[in-house]
């Protein structure tokens, strides 16, 4: 196995560049790199000087002697100064003393090929690093740590428990099972499938946490949907004019709430213009209607906004600054002002009760990516088919398509998978993780 090296920090200035290598030649390397034949103690760090042509840095290095790394190989890391050109004249360097560049994930390739890691849990590392509310870093964190994996293994146990059963008997073709042994199979079977059905229920909420709340803002020009989204979202990303028919393009912006990302569509006012440019903002705005899961259909005094939609809506009225005091408010509507931001946070509490039904709990396991929800989907399938046709068939059939259940189980950890489909998984994980 070649020894690989990467940059695991952003390629950019900073105060520190991490500089990761793995593989056999680590240590060799590291001594040519600080020209001194060190016997590195392991996991022990060293202020050494890292001489890279006429370059010389100051650097924190350490070693990690396989089998105790990430990798499970030799590590070495180097903790050099941050600066593009720095970093990559290091990597060069280690490439000169025998490295190869890695490719994306190869390190966590390498974790997994060394049983460091399944893959949902080198899956889990890469939520984690890519989460944007603390719930998506909570579910990345706890794949990480196994949650789904531990899951997985037991109900792979079970089955694996049924199939010993069967296969000790099918030595013996005159073997006749009992209705208790088999009703027993039968019952266990149904067992694991709701539990699997459960887990794929789980990731519609999953989905929701890793992917966010879609909400378009719609209405007439000038009722004040850009300056909504600048006030939900704290921010000035679209621009607020007096003007009708400022906002053309799809404006998008997300803020948190309660850990749920929350994506927010500016459109352009939905009217009839005959400005070729704001036709094709409205046809866009049209499509984000279709496309959202909450709509937020705004008024003002002078625009009552009358867009019908069969998505979940909120009405909302804005401008409450400029109504009179007397002015009865009518309980169809939320009344905002981005002006004075009077209710804005009482909105997204709104937004937040009418999109997020469910209960969020700490404990619970909610499957979030697609491939594990296909490998689930696979397994049920499966085992809906040995179920249906329990009576009926012969217990090697049965066997069969228990192993199958089982296999597409093991895809998710990646017991099961072949090199192509582990190769396509790490491909897209980032550089040098
Ligand atoms: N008084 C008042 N004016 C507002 C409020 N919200 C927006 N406006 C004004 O209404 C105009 C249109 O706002 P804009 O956000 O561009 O509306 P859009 O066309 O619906 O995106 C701008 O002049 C804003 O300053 C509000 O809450 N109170
Ligand atoms: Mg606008």
């Amino acid at each position: 196995m070649s020894t690989i090296v990467a940059l695991a920090t952003p390629a950019g200035n900073s105060g520190v560049a991490v500089i990761r290598i793995s593989g056999e030649k680590s240590k060799t390397i590291l001594q040519k790199l600080i020209k001194e034949d060190l016997d590195f103690e392991p996991r022990k760090m060293y202020l050494k000087n890292v001489y890279v042509g006429e370059i010389v840095d100051t650097a924190l290095v350490v070693f990690f002697s396989t089998p105790n790394s990430f990798t499970g190989e030799d590590v070495v890391e180097i903790q050099s100064h941050g600066g593009y050109l720095l970093a990559q004249k290091i990597i060069d360097e280690a490439i000169s003393h025998g490295a190869t560049m890695a490719t994306p994930g190869e390190f966590s390739k390498r974790a997994f090929i060394n049983g460091k890691l399944s893959i949902d849990q080198a899956e889990g590392i890469m939520d984690l690093i890519n989460a944007e509310s603390e719930l998506q870093a909570r579910l990345g964190s706890s794949l990480m740590q196994g949650q789904l994996k531990e899951n997985i293994n037991k109900i792979q146990l079970a089955l694996t428990e049924i199939l010993a059963e069967i296969e000790a008997k099918l030595d013996y073709p005159e073997y006749e099972y009992t209705t208790a042994e088999t009703s027993n199979i039968l019952e266990t079977l149904k067992d694991i499938r709701t539990k699997l059905t459960s887990l794929i229920d789980s990731s519609k909420n999953g989905s929701v946490i890793k992917n966010g709340i879609k909400v378009a803002i719609v209405g007439a020009p000038n009722v004040g949907k850009s300056s909504l989204l600048n006030a939900l979202t704290k921010s000035q990303k679209a621009i607020v004019t007096n003007i009708a028919g400022t906002t053309r393009d799809i404006i998008e912006a997300d803020y948190e709430y309660k850990g749920i990302i929350f994506k927010l569509y500016d459109t352009a006012g939905i009217h009839e213009s005959d400005d070729e440019v704001e036709k094709i903002g409205i046809s866009r705005a049209k499509q984000a209607l279709k496309d959202c899961d909450l709509v937020l259909l705004v008024s003002d005094e002078n625009n009552i906004c009358d867009i019908i939609t069969d998505k979940p809506s909120i009405k909302i009225f804005n401008k409450s600054d400029l109504l009179n005091k007397k002015y009865t408010q009518s309980s169809n509507y939320i009344y905002v002002s981005t002006k004075t931001n009077e209710n804005i946070e009482n909105l997204k509490e709104v937004i937040f009760n009418k999109t997020i039904t469910f209960d969020i709990k700490s404990n619970q396991l909610y499957i979030t990516n697609t491939r594990h929800i296909e490998c689930v989907k696979n397994c049920i399938s499966r085992l809906e088919s040995v179920i249906s046709t329990f009576s009926t068939s012969t217990m090697d059939i049965i066997s069969n398509e228990i192993k199958s259940a089982w296999s597409y189980l093991g895809e998710i950890t990646g017991t099961t998978s072949n090199e192509t489909i582990i190769d396509k998984i790490f491909s897209k994980f980032c550089l040098g993780k």
